[in-house]
């Protein structure tokens, strides 16, 4: 099992192996922890996207993570929770975490900070998002030491109350 927690903070100060984004198909930055990533890792990321021809829905790709701390940015893109049933979205977006994970053990990244991909602008519940970014992880991290990196309050609340043992 992954050794994994979870901890209230912002993304991009992240120290390790990589941080996962939660991208767009285009990979050619956006919004929410997206836009903060590639703002704090300078313009040489979009350039590196560009040349990656888009993301499918439930896949990752990987870049380097130029100024930021992390030295890799895995790139995910997870489902707009309203254009699927819940069953399929619930599978795409466990297909993130299981790719990125993938992604990182093929890069040699150990260390991985993961925010709660699909929780914000694309209206995954953050309840139900934070079930299965905590059952994926633990169900296929097994040689990563990774955390779940909560930006809004309302999701570590969940956390604390749901996650107890592993939050800080
Ligand atoms: N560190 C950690 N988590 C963060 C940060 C941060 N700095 N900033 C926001 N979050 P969202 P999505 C949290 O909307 O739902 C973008 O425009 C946020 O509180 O970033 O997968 C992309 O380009 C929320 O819990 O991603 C796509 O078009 C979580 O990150 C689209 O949004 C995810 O929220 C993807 O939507």
């Amino acid at each position: 099992m992954a050794n994994l927690k979870i901890k209230s903070g912002d993304i991009t100060t992240f120290e390790g192996d990589a941080i996962v984004n939660a991208a767009n198909e285009s990979l050619l930055g956006g919004g929410g922890v997206d836009g903060a990533i590639h703002r704090a890792a300078g313009v040489e990321l979009v350039k590196e996207c560009a040349t990656l021809g888009g993301c499918k829905t439930g896949e990752a790709k990987i870049t380097s993570g130029y100024r930021l701390k992390a030295r890799h940015v895995i790139h995910t893109v997870g489902p707009v929770y309203y254009e699927h049933s819940p069953q399929r979205a619930q599978e795409l977006l466990e297909s993130c975490y299981v790719n990125s994970i993938k992604t990182a053990e093929e890069h040699n990244c150990r260390t991985l900070a993961f925010p709660l991909i699909s929780a914000g602008v694309y209206g995954y519940p953050k309840d139900k998002a934070l079930e299965v970014a905590v059952n994926t992880i633990k169900k296929y991290g097994n040689d990563i030491d990774a955390v779940i990196i909560l930006f809004d309050r309302e999701a570590y609340s969940i956390a604390k109350e749901k996650y107890s043992d592993i939050t800080e």
